[in-house]
């Protein structure tokens, strides 16, 4: 069923939109169903193959969300206003910026190439103005929450410029992103912050990849964003539907299809007109009118009337839309037909379906699209070309203001290490730290914002709270406070607040952090965010972290308690895996520092490295053990060494033969080892890795850069060539043992990597650190079985 050139039939109901205006748009939206489906088509059948992989693409996604976003585009929206496009409608939004000039024809031929148009949108490998990048379901809808949020937040502070109007952040979303629990997280908080201008819309089709949705999921979601304070549109009929309703026996067909099961309506979607004139007949012919009404109609205009959902009709959509002027978060439950217009239209398979080669030149002679010129932009269309093109210059949207912003970096003045007792944690380091900070009135201090999944103050972010309060757009007092309550927190909520206060959600954390974290290019407001999280939860909003690093958010982000080392709290909160975690995630640098002093160097480095062009986040994994300070100072050199990810805390005496090496606090157990060891072993050396990620990726690049002459030392290269080339190497850290197995591969040395390869368990220090073999005496016993080894290979 090619039904895109139908005639409207007999009836419709009233509008009011300009009709020169309906004109242009369904002339472009005839266009963008052309131009989406063709980019896939030439991706899948035109372009030459390499490998045999099918390349993909979503036909019938796509065409199901063609009207919404040719009237939010070319009708709608405006520049400040942010999109969040659902995943699989990227051919869509593609054309439509080719449309506005903004989408090169090379990018588009090379749709899911290398270099060409991404498959789901992405801020960063798109160059065609993507807002929000798309393709874990649910969290692209779920993050224009915290952007509004964050709007607000720069907008309190003056941080943004001030007369620029307030943006809409809207999300185009498919109905089966409703199942993913974490839009029900966000919607919860976004409620608690009484966001507002957020929209989201669904493109209600009930098909998801292999599913029809439940009938009446409607009722249901509608009731739940009711709850959370929304307002909800539901578009489902659109002009021609209700003009045949408004007929005598329209209520009878009104009533036929509210109750139409969802998998009966797309099985008659699919088959078409004759289809739909069978069932009709056969369950409403005996009501007065019916037959008549469905006489009137030919089988093309039937199936055109029984699809005239609100959200392929332009008419309700931009009524709808327009219609929407107060700033309650609202959402438009769109009913629309996945893959309209196109021949496996309502077919339950058709989510990957592509056209084939007849149906595709089928389809091209139905648009009036001739050989050869596919590709043109406004050609072939009931409107005059430079009509159209005037018209799509007059759109709001399209109007030549910045959408994307650098403002300047912030300067970062040097960040001391606190003063303090012999004794300290680096959990306690960084708290102090930031409490320093929150004393001060630069303008470095007015832009750090904290955040925390509500472990603020067991993450120490107390101090700094106390004295920079709690974000709210409404000012209210402590009421604790108030009362008397003696209480070391002083929680004052207001405008000028810089922590904002999360529920439980590790989700919301990441989401919040990828809003604040995009604040400079979406909002022209720079910060500097940190959020603090207990290490072993960053795995509960994974997805939503890697999203945030995706789409080159940056901010700084803290793990902390992490490891064995919080022994009693048992291995349901002690962390293993996070630092594999911190190598293996692109655009963030991880650091695990052991010292205090190292704490406020990396803080320092990473303000910096946050702002940079091709900086990223970083993510520093501390601990609540508290182990012996070094009387030391941060020296430039020293610190310069912490920021390169190692140093030697003790330096090897020139030809050792064996080195510890240790990362976090249980450097504790190597300077315990090594004065065990002393007396037998000479010269023993203890490098401290503060970053196992930034050696590995510096050494990794040296690499990849020998051959081209003589190349750079990596840093780590520079380290281990201080002992001697056949030295044994004795790793150790809270963690899973591969963060630093690797090093014995930069030299060849041989290592034993000792580690936490298993879950955790209540206990103490000493109990749980014998239990995982990281105490000194693994380290003791790891050296004497090398030395044992040694003398039995020279036996040998
Ligand atoms: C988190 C996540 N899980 C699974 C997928 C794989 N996936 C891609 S599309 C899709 C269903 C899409 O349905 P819907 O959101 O309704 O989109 P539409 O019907 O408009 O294609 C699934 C399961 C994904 N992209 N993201
Ligand atoms: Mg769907």
């Amino acid at each position: 069923m090619l039904n895109t050139t139908v005639s409207p039939g007999p009836n419709r109901a009233e509008t009011l939109i300009e009709p020169s205006k309906l004109r242009n748009l369904h002339a472009l939206e005839k266009k963008i169903l052309w131009l989406s489906s063709w980019i896939i088509h030439n991706a899948n059948h035109l372009r030459p193959k390499r490998d045999g992989l099918k390349v993909g693409g979503h036909q019938a996604s796509s065409a199901s969300v063609v009207s919404i976003l040719t009237a939010l585009f070319f009708d709608v929206l405006r520049p400040e206003d942010r999109v969040a496009i659902k995943p699989h409608a990227s051919p869509v939004f593609h054309a439509i910026q080719y449309l506005n000039g903004r989408q090169s024809l090379e990018k588009l031929q090379n749709f899911r190439a290398f270099n060409g148009a991404q498959a789901y949108p992405s801020r960063t490998k798109d160059t065609d103005d993507v807002d929000f990048s798309t393709g874990s379901e649910g969290l692209g809808a779920a993050l224009t929450i915290f952007s509004s949020l964050v709007q607000e937040y720069a907008a309190a502070k003056g941080l943004s410029d001030g007369d620029a109007p307030k943006g809409r952040m809207i999300a185009v979303l498919g109905d089966a992103e409703l199942d993913e629990g974490n839009l029900y997280e966000a919607l919860l908080e976004g409620w608690k912050h009484a966001v507002r201008n957020v929209w989201w819309i669904v493109d209600y089709n009930r098909q998801s990849l292999d599913r029809v949705l439940e009938d009446r999921s409607s009722q249901r979601i509608q009731e739940v964003l009711q709850a959370m304070g929304w307002n909800v549109v539901v578009l489902k009929y659109g002009k021609r539907l209700q003009g045949a309703f408004a007929r005598e026996g329209g209520d009878a067909l009104l009533q036929w299809i509210d109750n139409c099961p969802n998998s009966l309506y797309s099985a008659l979607v699919y088959r078409g007109g004759a289809a739909w004139r069978e069932r009709l007949n056969a369950d409403l012919r005996m009501v007065a009118g019916v037959r008549s009404m469905l006489e009137d109609y030919d089988d093309d205009a039937l199936a055109a009337l029984m699809t005239n959902l609100a959200g392929h009709d332009i008419e309700s959509l931009l009524e709808a839309f327009h219609g929407t002027r107060d700033e309650t978060p609202t959402c438009f439950l769109a009913y629309t037909i996945k893959g309209y217009g196109l021949p496996f239209a309502g077919h339950k398979d058709n989510h990957a379906a592509l056209m084939s080669v007849e149906q595709m030149d089928l389809f091209k002679r139905s648009t009036g699209i001739e050989d050869g010129e596919e590709w043109d932009p406004l050609g072939g269309l009931a409107v005059p070309a430079a009509e159209l093109r005037e018209f799509i210059a007059a759109s709001p949207f399209a109007r030549s203001v910045t959408r994307h912003y650098e403002p300047p970096a912030i300067a970062i003045p040097p960040i001391p290490a606190p003063s303090g007792s012999r004794s300290a944690s680096t959990q306690e380091g960084f708290g102090r730290i930031l409490t320093d900070i929150a004393r001060t009135q630069d303008d470095f201090a007015r832009r750090i914002v904290t955040t925390s999944p509500d472990v603020t103050v067991s993450t120490n972010l107390g101090g700094w709270v106390n004295r920079r309060g709690i974000f709210d757009r409404h000012a209210s007092t402590d009421e604790f406070a108030t009362a008397e309550v003696r209480s070391a927190q002083k929680w004052a909520l207001s405008p000028e607040g810089q922590h904002i206060e999360l529920g439980i959600a590790e989700n919301n954390l990441f989401l919040t952090l990828t809003a604040l974290g995009l604040s400079a290019p979406l909002h022209n407001a720079r910060l500097l965010p940190i959020g603090t999280v207990y290490d072993t939860f960053i795995g509960r909003g994974l997805d939503a972290l890697n999203y945030g690093c995706y789409q080159d958010a940056r901010f700084l982000l803290v793990g902390t308690p992490s490891g064995i080392s919080l022994a009693p709290e048992g291995g349901a909160h002690q962390s293993t895996i996070t630092p594999l975690i911190g190598i293996g995630q692109p655009k963030l640098r991880f650091f695990e520092p052991s010292y205090v002093d190292e704490v406020a160097a990396i803080m320092h480095w990473s303000f910096e490295y946050m702002q940079l062009k091709d900086g990223g986040s970083v993510y520093l994994r501390l601990s609540t053990r508290r182990i012996e300070q070094p009387e030391r100072e941060m020296t430039a050199d020293l610190a310069a060494n912490v920021v390169a990810g190692g140093y030697w805390l003790i330096e090897p005496a020139p030809g050792a033969v064996l080195a510890l090496i240790c990362t976090g606090v249980v450097v504790a157990e190597a300077i315990q080892a090594l004065q065990e060891l002393r007396e037998d072993i000479e010269g023993i050396g203890i490098l401290v890795v503060t970053s196992s990620d930034r050696l590995h990726a510096e050494w990794l690049a040296a690499q990849r850069g020998q051959g081209s002459g003589a190349r750079t030392l990596a840093h780590i290269e520079k380290l281990l060539a201080h002992v001697s080339p056949d030295a044994t190497l004795v790793s150790i850290c809270d963690g899973h043992p591969l963060n630093l197995s690797w090093l014995g591969s930069v030299a060849r040395n041989r290592i034993f990597p000792l580690g936490v390869e298993r879950f955790g368990q209540s206990g103490d220090i000493p109990d749980i650190f014998a239990e995982h073999h990281i105490d000194c005496d693994a380290i003791v016993d790891s050296v004497a079985r090398i030395l044992v080894g040694k003398v039995e290979g020279r036996a040998d």
